[in-house]
């Protein structure tokens, strides 16, 4: 008779094993994450593109490979999108996004904005891939502060 419960006990374990594993798989690093938002630039928002330029995400490649970004969407909560050029994130780097007008480098892109995009008083960014905009990061924050390491 025990010896009938024990293989029904190690399918339970193995069942309960499962579901534990299942969140943090879910909580796994984004391979690509946001690391600050900065939402709310210095000085009044007067629309200047310094200004808006002040308004950026910084967004991070948490994987030992590069990574190409052509074509992935920088979304807020309204539904503004900003869509990367051909971009190839290093493995480790950072690249910087910010809202105004302006050259793009190999560390910072423009969203060639010409007014903010970034609520002050709260907003979500979300980063997605591919043509089926595969969610890989979001950050969300409400109207404390100017900026957010979306922790
Ligand atoms: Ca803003």
């Amino acid at each position: 008779m025990l010896k009938r419960l024990v293989p029904a006990a190690a399918a339970g374990a193995a069942l309960l094993a499962s579901l534990l594993a299942a969140p943090a798989q879910a909580a796994a690093t984004p391979v690509v994450m946001f690391t600050k938002v900065y939402f709310d630039s210095p000085g009044s928002d007067r629309g200047g593109n310094t200004s808006l330029n002040g308004e950026y995400v910084v967004l991070k490649n948490t994987t030992s490979k590069s990574i190409q970004m052509e074509r992935w969407i920088l979304r807020d909560k309204t539904g503004y999108r900003f869509t990367f050029p051909r971009f190839t994130l290093k493995p480790g780097k950072s690249v910087t996004v910010r809202s105004g007008q302006g050259t793009n480098s190999s560390t910072t892109l423009f969203w060639q904005r010409k007014w903010y995009v970034w609520n002050n008083t709260g907003d979500n960014a979300g980063i997605y891939r591919g043509s089926d905009l595969k969610k890989i990061d979001t950050c969300s924050w409400g109207s404390a502060g100017d900026w957010t390491n979306c922790k």
